[in-house]
């Protein structure tokens, strides 16, 4: 486990005053309780359930517990107006901020898809699993783990999924986990039509040399909202919310956008023009100070960034990515209107969230895979009924690992025990209340980013290759590491950092997967591993 408890605990003794008290649903999480917190309102509905009696047949769960809708979108970085950025409108994911708690201090579990989908999931962090990155499957390491739609599946809930909601290529997706789900549909193909229907013979929308995975391309389409995969994601969960359902539920409704290729509708290119975007600040000299753990970090994806700024498109880039965020904003309204007209509205806690964020040329670097504050900084909404006030916000650091053990408990199931997660219960009816852990990200073996209210430590390596101290009060960009400055606080912060470090899980190349019968063969010991059926 990357993080014991004791470890943990003693992190916390040593920043909280004495007076501070932990919170009465992290007590109850570590002992894993069912009814962690016995003011929550769900929690009371459920009654004295055991682990035995709650894992029931669906006709005995009782139709008081809440529904679930968790609204995922892909690589949104913090570009929203409810967290203060003036980019571009996202007027329908300001109005859910307002419905409920906007966590302004969230943060992905992992700078890239797979490992922060895996740990979100899961509820265990990477350096638990050794789900490290996107080239390892999460199923075949560990074939009995119960990931969180699949938990409430084992405990009497309809679990449904759309779109992108574990990573998205083959082999991540287990039929087991649902009972029933709407596959991804990609853009590609769109486009493609899109072209030749215009009589252009080109495959891609930008003029660049390369198109590294097919998707380093973006630009406008002149198609509806509702034409894009993402938009069938949400006219099937529209559909779905407008069904009659006897028992709760627990929908996923995971975007793709504003992932690469970042296309988007035209009028959200008529309404954001060129002029109106401005590059992030790229310090001249801002990599001097950091050690080889995070240059090398900064250097992945540099020739992308290099052939994007030579042929004149990293403004455009920007324009599209920003498109494809005012297209996901308008998707999610779509989305929280079909809600609002359904039989569910008062009994459902609706989460949304971003796996990570994004780069474009700050620290030199595009994209995500660093474990600096646009990488991981991500929007993160909560709105349980009963629970959250509308327009509340919480600036306490939390990383999305919250989500196993908050979601379980609201809903009154018990806490799975090994979760590294923390229960955000307390500090969704009080969200200045007192809260003592860190966010915690890691990205490949060994590199670790502590993010407490206004400090961020980074370890390279287990420390081989170098640290870095930021403070974000009076550094928000992460300019000047200041690590020998302040050892008192680098001790600190050093004690949240995981104990150790799991061995990298196999690569896919050391399985085969046969996709029809959703197994996946070890080739060297030839044991298998099934995915299982819907
Ligand atoms: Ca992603
Ligand atoms: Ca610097």
């Amino acid at each position: 486990m990357c993080c014991n408890i004791a470890v943990l605990l003693t992190f916390v003794l040593s920043l909280i005053s004495s007076s501070a008290t932990l919170q009465t649903c992290e007590v109850n999480r570590i002992k894993a309780e069912p009814n962690g917190c016995g003011s929550c309102k769900f929690a009371e509905d459920s009654g004295d359930n055991t682990n035995e009696s709650i894992r029931t047949s669906a006709t005995t769960v009782e139709r008081t517990r809440p529904n679930v809708l968790f609204i995922s979108v892909d690589d949104m970085n913090d570009w929203v107006g409810c967290l203060g950025s003036d980019r571009v409108p996202t007027p329908n994911i300001d109005a859910l901020a307002d419905r409920g708690l906007l966590f302004t201090n969230a943060h992905a579990p992992s700078p890239k898809c797979a490992p922060s989908r895996a740990a979100i999931l899961t509820g265990k962090r990477a350096s638990t699993t050794g789900l490290y990155s996107n080239s390892h499957w999460w199923r075949p390491g560990f074939p009995d783990m119960v990931t969180l739609p699949h938990y409430f599946k084992q405990n009497g809930y309809h679990v449904a999924g759309g779109g992108k909601v574990h990573h998205h290529t083959p082999g991540f997706n287990p039929p087991d986990q649902w009972h029933e789900y709407f596959s991804l549909i990609g853009d590609n193909e769109l486009i493609k039509d899109y072209l030749e229907k215009q009589g252009d013979k080109r495959r891609y929308l930008t003029d660049m040399p390369r198109h590294p995975k097919g998707s380093l391309d973006w630009g406008a389409m002149e198609v509806d909202d509702m034409e894009m995969g993402d938009g069938h994601t949400v006219e099937w969960a529209a559909e779905f919310l407008s069904r009659e359902h006897d028992k709760p539920f627990f929908l996923a409704v995971g975007l793709f956008q504003p992932h690469l290729p970042f296309y988007a509708p035209k009028k959200y290119f008529d309404q954001l023009p060129l002029d109106r975007v401005t590059l992030p600040v790229n310090k001249a000299d801002d990599l001097d100070d950091i050690p080889e753990g995070g240059r090398m970090m900064a250097e992945d994806r540099r020739n992308d960034l290099r052939m994007i700024e030579k042929h004149g498109g990293l403004k455009h880039c920007v324009q599209s990515y920003l498109c494809s965020i005012a297209h996901a904003d308008a998707l999610i309204g779509r989305l929280l209107e079909a809600f609002d007209k359904s039989a569910y509205r008062d009994n459902t806690i609706v989460v949304f969230w971003s796996d990570h964020g994004y780069h474009f040329g700050e620290k030199d670097h595009f994209a995500k895979n660093t474990l600096w504050e646009r990488s991981t900084h991500v929007p993160f909404i909560f709105v349980a009924p009963g629970k959250t006030r509308p327009k509340s916000r919480c600036d306490q650091p939390i990383d999305l690992t919250c989500l196993f053990p908050t979601l379980t408990n609201l809903c009154g199931l018990p806490i799975p025990e090994g979760l590294d997660g923390f229960d955000v219960t307390s500090l969704l009816h009080t969200p200045d209340s007192s809260w003592e852990h860190p966010a915690i990200i890691d990205f490949m073996k060994g590199n670790t980013s502590v993010r407490t209210k206004y400090w961020r430590y980074i370890q390279y390596a287990e420390g081989e290759r170098g640290e870095e101290l930021y403070n974000l009060r009076s550094d928000p960009d992460e300019w000047y590491n200041i690590v020998a400055d302040h050892p008192t606080v680098v001790a600190k912060l050093k004690r949240a950092l995981p104990t150790s470090y799991a061995a990298t899980r196999p690569s896919k190349g050391d399985y085969r997967f046969n996709a029809e019968a959703y197994q996946w063969k070890n080739k060297k010991t030839g044991k298998v591993t099934y995915g299982g059926k819907r």
